[in-house]
């Protein structure tokens, strides 16, 4: 059976290549779920990515995929660094949790250092552009394996 992985991305993540291209990039989140697809078809897994500036969404988002998907992929946008519900609903998730952050947060501003959500997480990719998602899939496939 093909698994799914839900790729969860916070706010302000819609503007995706539309504003801030030097600490974003230029692709947009499309570009990024058809990417995840293709490669997600390939290592036969189910992705579905999704986008909400609203935190409860997200949480609600979790919830579904506690009965839906194998893993998660979540950017979760500033929410990371403020988020303890998103953490409180990360943690009812039996799956593995990777969490993906397109820019070098370590290299940012103080605040962008600490993540509520990284304690949670199995994994983390900060830095590698929006190719963070494709390599956060590569481990979700190594993980299917174990
Ligand atoms: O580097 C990341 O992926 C972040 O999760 C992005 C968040 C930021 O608050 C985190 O500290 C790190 C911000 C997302 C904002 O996305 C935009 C995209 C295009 C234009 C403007 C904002």
């Amino acid at each position: 059976m093909t698994k799914r992985v839900s790729i969860l991305n916070g706010p302000n993540l819609n503007l995706l290549g539309q504003r801030q291209p030097e600490i974003y990039g230029y692709e947009t989140l499309d570009d990024i779920a058809a990417r995840c697809a293709a490669l997600g078809q390939e290592l036969g897994l189910d992705t579905l990515l999704r986008q909400s500036n609203y935190e409860g969404q997200i949480i609600d988002w979790i919830h579904e995929a506690r009965q839906s998907s194998f893993g998660i992929i979540i950017n979760p946008g500033a929410f990371t660094h403020t988020s303890v519900a998103i953490l409180d609903a990360l943690n009812t998730f039996d799956g593995p949790v990777l969490e993906v952050h397109i820019s070098n947060v370590h290299k940012r501003e103080a605040f962008r250092h600490h993540s509520y959500v990284s304690l949670r997480a199995d994994g983390v990719i900060a830095g590698f552009g929006t190719q963070g998602y494709e390599l956060a899939l590569r481990r979700m496939a190594t993980l299917v394996e174990k």
